[in-house]
């Protein structure tokens, strides 16, 4: 656009000397005036990107099929993943609200608060409505501490659309919001993705202005126990009934990409899926839950990572994230660079042209150059809440490190725990006692995360 601009510009200064016609010169005035005007109204749409996040909840590692699931037929996930690239080494959070704060304001939960997030936050979409973007936020909320609180609401934090959950549904229902306004409720869990896919088409299709850009915020809140299939997909898969919520969502993604499509929006459109937090694997927690159909499976695969939701190892963490963005994000590439939630708030400053909040420390960092293949190198670390800090291929994690109930490993010692995860990412073997000074080290990075309030990370300074 600046080119045209200048162009143009250049164009108007040149006829002004040249013509000496004055009815001649005023008409070629007005043409370049008019151009000016069109192609400053449709500049956004043209160069900035749209951007589609698709959040799964408590989704593991291993459910996909383009992650190394066997039983889940995912063709849709894996057709996005051979268009885009598919990470290897992505964190969210280890559970849901926290998981939601960190992605919406590029901090982690220890300053953005989890699902006490206070209005006094930043989050992207704020920022991206004073560069012209329209926000929408469809679904699962959960940082709002599951309350109507007007001033933590999706509209007051730069949601101009919202409709969806503010909370979670472990009772086996739901109550919507339209905006700010109770939308009704429902206990039919089977009907949500397929309900959350319908408002974000009717979203793209009717409710924006095609002449601006969006960033529309897809958070289901399947596989989130209770789970639930609709009668199309219930009994269908080979993974009980996860598997049939599985591949229901896979489907209904499908559906909302092909909308990205039928609305000639796929080129210019970055969308990302990853899911907030690991699945809730643990007998603890799935031996005593009540309120599903007898026998169902209701839980996710971590795949080759240890533990799963509200735990600090990988399977807590670490989950499926594909990013496709044609022409600017290489297809078919796998990659193992940290990336993470937090580094989309400072990426979308980067792609979408506002500026990093700078009142306040910010834990991620632009990953532009890794998107789109410029790089293939990531985060330099990553820091797990409580608990340790992963620093390249090695991760620690503190004697007393931080454990939901649920994810206590009752014969987890409590010493340093240091693990090599290029070479064990299941975090079998604890190579603490031959390493004191990689334990030394980690340990000191961990601890100026946690004191970085004023202070930038490592990472941050790049
Ligand atoms: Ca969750």
């Amino acid at each position: 656009m600046r080119v045209y601009m200048k162009r143009q510009i250049k164009f108007l200064s040149v006829t002004r000397i040249t013509t000496s016609e004055p009815s001649l010169n005023r008409v070629m005035m007005l043409r370049i005036l008019l151009t000016l005007i069109f192609l400053t109204a449709t500049a956004p749409a043209a160069e900035k990107p749209n951007i589609l996040i698709i959040f799964t909840d408590d989704q593991g590692y291993g459910d996909l099929n383009c992650y190394g699931s066997a039983q889940n037929k995912t063709p849709r996930l894996d057709q996005l993943a051979s268009e885009g690239t598919l990470f290897t080494s992505f964190y969210s959070q280890t559970v849901c609200g926290p998981s939601r704060s960190a992605l919406l304001t590029g901090r982690h939960p220890i300053r953005s608060k989890g699902w006490g997030m206070p209005a006094s936050e930043i989050t992207f979409a704020e920022k991206m409505r004073g560069v012209g973007y329209q926000t929408a936020c469809i679904g699962k909320w959960d940082v709002s501490n599951r309350k109507p609180i007007i001033e933590r609401m999706p509209n007051a934090q730069g949601f101009e659309y919202y409709f969806g959950t503010l909370g979670a549904n472990d009772g086996g229902g739901v109550t919507f919001h339209e905006n700010n306004e109770k939308a009704g409720s429902t206990r039919d869990m089977g009907s949500l993705t397929t309900l959350y896919t319908n408002k974000a088409i009717d979203y793209l299709e009717n409710r924006r202005d095609p002449k601006k850009p969006f960033v529309l915020y897809v958070a289901h809140t399947m596989m989130h126990t209770i789970i639930d299939a609709s009668e199309r997909f219930r009994g269908k898969s080979e993974g009980g009934l996860y598997g049939d919520v599985v591949e229901e969502f896979d489907y209904e993604t499908g559906r909302l990409l092909d909308t990205l499509d039928q609305l000639d929006l796929r080129a210019n459109t970055l969308v990302i899926y990853t899911s907030d937090n690991g699945p809730w694997n643990q007998d603890k927690y799935t031996k005593k839950k009540k309120g599903h159909p007898a026998g169902s499976v209701f839980w996710g695969d971590a795949g080759p990572l240890r533990n799963g939701k509200g735990s600090p190892y990988e399977g807590g963490y670490r989950l499926p994230c594909i990013v496709r963005w044609p022409g600017r994000v290489p297809a078919g590439r796998t990659c193992d660079a940290i990336f993470a939630t937090i580094d989309f708030l400072p990426t979308f400053a980067h792609l979408t042209g506002y500026t990093v909040p700078e009142d306040r420390h910010i834990d991620g960092i632009d990953q532009t150059p890794l998107l789109t293949g410029r790089q293939e190198a990531g985060r330099e670390q990553f820091y797990f809440q409580g608990a340790g800090i992963r620093v390249g291929k090695w991760k620690y994690l503190k004697p007393n490190a931080f454990f939901y109930g649920y994810a206590v490993e009752d014969d987890r010692q409590k010493v340093d725990e240091l693990y090599n995860l290029e070479s064990d990412i299941g975090e079998t073997t604890n190579l603490a006692l031959r390493n004191p000074k990689k334990v030394k080290e980690l340990k000191e990075r961990m601890i100026s995360v946690e004191g970085a309030d004023q202070l930038r990370s490592a990472d941050s300074k790049r």
